[in-house]
C-alpha cells in the first residue's frame, strides 16, 4: 500500500529504484555521478545550459577525461537521459542534485550565481516528496540560510514536503584509485527526515555513504579538506623559501621528514597553487567568517604565501640569466608545462599563467610547450604550444620547468639547454 507521506514514499521509490534523478550541471563532477546512477539502474536526466554537452552525451560520446564513451554508450538512452527542458524535467523529478560551478568573482569573493539559477529553477518545479541535494562547494549556511528559504517560499515546509540535503563533491579528475563510487560521500540535512532521505539516495550508488548531523558540518567538512591542503601547501613553499635563504636543499628535507611514519603528511613545494579548488574554496570559508567579524589569519596566509610564488620563480629566472651577464629583458625563457598539475590539460588557477605574465611584463621573449595544452588564452593574449621541444630548447636563453609531465624526458631536457630553472624537482639529482 503506497503511503502518503511524502518522506515515505521518496524512501520508497529510492528503494525500488523506481525514482527519477536529474543531474543539474553535466560537468566533470555532474556527469561521473550521472552515470554511476544510471549504471546502478536508476533513471537519470542530466540538464545543463550547454546544449552542446547534451547533444555529445545523446551521440554516445564523453568530454569528460574520467568517463569512458563506452559507458556512456551503455546507459545513453536507457537510463541515462538528457534535457534542455529544466522545468518540464524538474517537475517530473523525485531527486534534484546540484552540480554547478562556484568560482569566486574579481573581487576573489564567492560568485553563486549559478547556483543561485539552478536553485531558482528547482524553485519553480517543487513539489511534495522531493530530494534536493547541494553538491557544489561553498560557504556554510547556503543550503539552509539561502536554498531552503527559496523553496520554503511557496509555503512547502524542509523535512515534511520536501527534503534538502549538502553531499560535497570528492570527485578528483585523473584519480584512478578512488572514483566517484569508491570516496566517502558525506550527507548533511537541514532536518533528520532530510538527512535520511539523502543517505538513502547516495546509498543507492556509492559504496559507503557518511552522515553529519547538519548540512553545516557537511559545507564545512569540505572546505576543511581544501583549505588544510591549500595551509599545508603554503607551509612547504614557506619552507622552501627559509631554505633558500639558509641554503639548505628543501627536497633533501622534505624527504627526510617524510621518513618519519608517524605524524607528518609530505607535500611538496612548487610554483604556486592552481585548478578549481584549492586556490577558490578557502576564500568561500574566509567571507563567510569576514560577516560574522572573524578573520580566518590561515586561510589569508596561505593565499599570500602560495600567491607569492610565481614572482619569486621569475625572480630566480633573472638572476640565472644575471649569472651570465643576460638581462631578462629581450631573453628567450621557455616555460616547461602550463597546466595546474602534471599529466593532466587542466589550466585553470595555474601558476604557470602568472608565470608567463610576470616575465612578460620584464620584456622576456616567452614561449612554452606542455605536451597536454595546445594552446593558452590570458591577459597578454594568446600563445600557442611550440611545436618542437628540441628547437624550442635549443633556442631558449633559459628554460623554466612549471609542471613536470611523466612524459617529458628531463635527462634530455637537460643537456639541451644551458640555464633551467626547476620549481619541481623534475630533473635528476645532479
Ligand atoms: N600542489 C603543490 N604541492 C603539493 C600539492 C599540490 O604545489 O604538495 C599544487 C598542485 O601543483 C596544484 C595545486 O597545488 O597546482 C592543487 O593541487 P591538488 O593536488 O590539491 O589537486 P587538485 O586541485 O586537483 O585538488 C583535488 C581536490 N579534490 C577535490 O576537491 C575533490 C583535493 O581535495 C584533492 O586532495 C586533490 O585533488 C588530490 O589529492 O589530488
Amino acid at each position: 500500500m503506497a503511503s502518503s507521506d511524502p518522506h515515505a514514499k521518496l524512501l520508497q521509490k529510492l528503494s525500488e529504484r523506481t525514482a527519477r534523478i536529474v543531474i543539474l550541471g553535466m560537468g566533470y563532477v555532474g556527469l561521473p555521478l550521472a552515470v554511476a546512477f544510471a549504471e546502478a539502474g536508476l533513471h537519470v536526466t542530466g540538464i545543463d545550459i550547454d546544449a552542446a554537452k547534451l547533444a555529445a552525451l545523446m551521440r554516445g560520446e564523453s568530454y569528460v577525461e574520467d568517463i569512458s564513451a563506452e559507458r556512456v554508450r551503455a546507459v545513453i538512452g536507457r537510463t541515462l537521459f538528457t534535457s534542455t527542458d529544466f522545468d518540464a524535467t524538474l517537475a517530473a523529478a523525485d531527486a534534484a542534485i546540484i552540480c554547478v560551478p562556484t568560482p569566486l568573482n574579481k573581487t576573489r569573493d564567492p560568485d553563486i550565481r549559478a547556483l543561485t539559477a539552478a536553485s531558482e529553477a528547482i524553485a519553480r518545479s517543487l513539489h511534495p516528496g522531493m530530494l534536493i541535494s547541494l553538491e557544489s562547494t561553498t560557504y556554510p549556511g547556503t543550503t539552509d540560510e539561502l536554498l531552503r528559504p527559496m523553496f520554503e517560499a511557496a509555503g512547502l515546509r524542509a523535512g515534511q514536503d520536501f527534503f534538502l540535503v549538502f553531499s560535497p563533491e570528492r570527485i578528483d579528475p585523473g584519480r584512478k584509485d578512488y572514483v566517484v563510487e569508491t570516496t566517502p560521500k558525506i550527507v548533511g540535512g537541514v532536518t533528520s527526515a532530510c538527512r535520511d532521505a539523502g543517505v538513502a539516495l547516495y546509498r543507492q550508488a556509492i559504496h559507503r555513504v557518511v552522515p553529519v548531523s547538519s548540512s553545516q558540518a557537511a559545507e564545512m567538512s569540505k572546505l576543511l579538506e581544501n583549505t588544510f591542503r591549500a595551509v599545508n601547501i603554503a607551509l612547504v613553499n614557506e619552507i622552501a623559501l627559509m631554505c633558500d635563504k639558509l641554503g639548505i636543499d628543501v627536497w633533501e628535507v622534505i624527504d627526510a621528514a617524510a621518513t618519519k611514519p608517524y605524524g607528518f603528511m609530505k607535500f611538496t613545494p612548487g610554483p604556486g597553487v592552481g585548478g578549481h579548488c584549492i586556490p577558490l574554496d578557502p576564500h568561500y570559508l574566509s567571507w563567510k567568517l569576514r560577516t560574522l567579524n572573524y578573520n580566518a589569519r590561515f586561510v589569508q596566509l596561505a593565499d599570500e604565501i602560495n600567491s607569492s610564488m610565481p614572482a619569486y620563480w621569475v625572480a630566480k629566472v633573472q638572476d640565472a640569466l644575471n649569472g651570465e651577464r643576460k638581462a631578462l629583458g629581450g631573453s628567450r625563457v621557455l616555460v616547461l608545462g602550463v597546466a595546474y598539475k602534471k599529466d593532466i590539460d587542466d589550466v585553470r588557477e595555474s601558476p604557470a599563467l602568472d608565470i608567463i605574465a610576470l616575465l612578460r611584463q620584464k620584456g622576456a621573449l616567452v614561449s612554452y610547450h606542455d605536451p597536454h595544452v595546445p594552446h593558452i588564452r590570458h591577459d597578454g593574449g594568446d600563445l600557442r604550444c611550440e611545436p618542437d621541444l628540441n628547437a624550442a630548447l635549443d633556442a631558449a636563453d633559459c628554460a623554466i620547468i612549471v609542471t613536470d609531465h611523466s612524459t617529458y624526458d628531463w635527462q634530455d631536457i637537460a643537456g639541451r639547454v644551458r640555464l633551467i630553472i626547476d620549481t619541481r624537482r623534475a630533473l635528476p639529482r645532479a
